[in-house]
């Protein structure tokens, strides 16, 4: 098994894809990253390809747009998701079901079918050389803002029954630097609500508190279930880390924007290390060849 890519790490890929790339990554912890990518090879570079990129000299995109920035409008998703609640089909039915999806995608292209915006994403029989059984490919919206849109919630946790409570990282009564370190990602991603989640005191106790702001969080992110906060499940923590990852400049005090980064990274490089599925696979440039 591959991990996964990092499509935070890849070069001049649009926000859009970014965007969903990460939610895939997040709803699909043990997912299969090995057909993933996003630019193109040496044959994809002679030929039409959202894996090439546009606003750039002798380079073959499928569509220039009106700024100088040269971007990648493609992605490359490996179908294996080792989810025993759904499969790769079971995600293609549920985005092309989404309202405005046309916002964000141009077309889907998986198991001899493409999914197009000018046929309403109903599926007609693909017949290109490669009849993609072993990736699905996501061509992003034609447009600049789609290309700078990093906000779409693709509701992949409909999709199939997410392993919510897959990894407790902390448990309550748990005391020390790893509850102090939560304690501050939590006033971090606070005020990222309206109205803002319940501040917590960084005294490195989990306790009452800790535990009411944890249900909170739960609660805002929309995910079902009976959660009572005794414990940080891994995909609670996750979805700490999808709202951090939206953060620019948080204002609340006393964590100054610095502060705020530090964390984001920290948290970032934790969940690499700690949690299957949100490693990088990308070496030297970064741009993750496809084949
Ligand atoms: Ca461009
Ligand atoms: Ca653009
Ligand atoms: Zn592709």
């Amino acid at each position: 098994m591959v991990r996964p890519v990092n499509w935070t790490n890849v070069p001049n890929l649009t926000k859009n894809l970014r965007n969903f790339g990460t939610q895939f990554n997040v709803r699909y912890l043990k997912r299969d990253g090995a057909s993933d990518g996003a630019w193109g090879d040496e044959a994809h570079r002679l030929r039409r390809s959202g894996h090439n990129p546009d606003d750039t000299s002798g380079s073959l995109p499928e569509f220039e747009d009106a700024d100088k920035v040269p971007e990648i409008r493609a992605i490359d998703v490996d179908k294996t998701l080792n989810d025993p609640t759904s499969n790769f089909q079971d995600v293609v039915n549920h985005l092309i079901s989404l309202p405005k999806i046309d916002t964000q995608f141009r077309y889907i292209i998986y198991n001899h079918k493409i999914y197009h915006v000018n046929n309403d994403f109903k599926p007609v029989a693909y017949t290109g050389s490669d009849p993609h059984t072993e990736h699905g490919h996501l061509s992003g919206a034609w447009s600049d803002k789609a290309d700078n849109d990093g906000s779409f919630d693709f509701q992949l946790e409909k999709v199939g029954k997410p392993a919510v409570a897959a990894v407790p990282l902390l448990s309550k009564n748990d005391t020390g630097e790893t509850v102090v370190y939560w304690q501050y990602v939590h006033n971090v991603v606070r005020n990222m609500f309206t109205p803002p989640l319940p501040a917590l005191t960084i005294d490195g106790i989990y306790g009452p508190s800790m535990a009411a702001g944890f249900v909170e969080m739960w609660k805002r992110v929309g995910t079902p279930g009976d959660f009572k906060g005794d414990f940080l499940p891994g995909w609670l923590a996750l979805k700490y880390q999808q709202t951090l990852a939206k953060v620019s400049v948080p204002t609340v005090s006393p964590i100054d924007a610095d502060a705020a980064t530090v964390i984001k990274n920290t948290v970032e490089q934790w969940l690499v290390n700690n949690v299957v599925g949100l490693d990088v696979n990308v070496a030297g440039t970064g741009k993750v060849i496809i084949k």
